[in-house]
């Protein structure tokens, strides 16, 4: 048993020895000047696995995101992406801040999804006065809808709505290989009607940081300039895509179990006093739910588990987050579980 038992995220995750020998070993040169060898490992393996023609290491999903969405769009270009999607909320708006990328938020359905006919409906006319719809953005697994995953049909549906409005489809797969494995299948079947990916290694995958953007070889080269003008043009890279290598070799398997924990976790909790949450939602290693105490708010449980040793946010009106990974164990899992019996009875 380990404590405190962090459900805060899976970016909290460090390195595994086996990430810590690959960075001390790593060979690497100027990756700006094309000269690391193992950067380009990594993303050489990336567009692989992902079934693209290249790739480009990047810091984090943030910068992942932007590069993507500068290199499909042009100032006053619009983006059609869901009112839940975290390149909408949670990154600073960075797309229209820095880009002059116009978005259109369209409702997130309970399951990640965007209604088809609803994407149909908001692609503008050629038509002056209105900005020119160029992307839809989708998020795979769906972190504020509770890690939700959107099957191979969906993606599918989309990718085909695209191309017969000639669109380009981005998806924020930060989470991407958890859907591909709650799914049991392969993650370039997922991915096969995106023109672009961005995809962590520092999440589920443990490796201490960084993304990979995924795409076709002319896309990546536009790409690697958006990253350069933003200052993401890193050096003796290889440092740290030494562990993302690990990562995508080693790492991606074990998922299965945070989704087992995070199911367990969900079924532990579901019948305490307050909380509304059905476990059969949860997929992946996301469990979002909400709370209806008589005493507690949300922010008072998150503070009266954390004083026990288990940790979480609470995300804004009655609803709380917890994210099972790498260092949390299924012992953890029933461990916290009686401390959430312990604070709501
Ligand atoms: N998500 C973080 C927080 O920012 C909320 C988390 O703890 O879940 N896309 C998705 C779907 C993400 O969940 C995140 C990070 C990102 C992009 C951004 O990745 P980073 O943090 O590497 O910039």
């Amino acid at each position: 048993m380990s404590y405190p038992i962090d459900l805060r995220s899976d970016t909290i995750t460090k390195p595994t020895p086996a990430m810590r020998r690959a960075m001390a070993e790593a060979e690497v040169g100027d990756d700006v000047l094309g000269d690391d060898p193992t950067v380009k490992r990594l993303e050489a393996l990336a567009a692989e696995r992902l079934g693209k023609e290249a790739g480009l290491f990047v810091p984090s999903g943030t910068m992942g995101n932007l590069v993507c969405l500068l290199t499909h769009c042009g100032r006053g270009d619009e983006v059609i992406l869901g009112d839940q999607a975290h390149c909408y909320i949670y990154e600073q708006g960075g797309a229209s801040a820095l880009g002059g990328i116009h978005p259109r938020p369209l409702p997130n359905r309970p399951d990640g999804t965007l209604d088809l006919e609803a994407i149909e409906a908001a692609i503008r006319p050629d038509d002056p006065h209105q900005p020119r719809t160029r992307l839809i953005a989708l998020e795979n697994t769906h972190n504020r809808c509770g890690g939700a995953v959107l099957p191979v049909a969906y993606m599918r549906r989309v990718g085909e709505l695209a191309r017969r409005h000639r669109l380009k489809v981005h998806l924020d797969g930060a989470r991407i290989f958890n859907a591909a494995v709650a799914l049991g299948v392969d993650v370039k079947e997922l991915v096969a009607d995106c023109d672009s990916v961005s995809f962590c290694l520092s999440k589920g995958l443990a490796a201490p940081v960084g993304s990979v953007v995924v795409s076709s070889a002319d896309f990546i080269r536009e790409a690697r300039r958006a990253r350069k003008v933003l200052g993401g043009g890193m050096r003796q890279a290889g440092v740290i895509a030494a562990a993302g290598i690990v990562a995508l070799t080693e790492m991606v398997d074990r998922l299965a179990e945070d989704h087992a924990n995070a199911r367990r976790l969900a079924e532990g909790i579901a019948e305490l006093p307050g909380i509304v949450l059905d476990p059969a939602t949860v997929q992946t290693n996301i469990v979002i739910f909400e709370l209806h105490h008589p005493r507690l708010s949300p922010q008072a449980l998150a503070k009266a588990l954390w004083e026990r040793g288990v940790w979480l946010f609470a995300i804004g009106g009655r609803r709380l987050r917890a994210v099972t990974n790498y260092h949390v164990t299924a012992a953890d899992i029933e461990r916290a579980v009686a401390v959430f019996a312990e604070v709501l009875r």
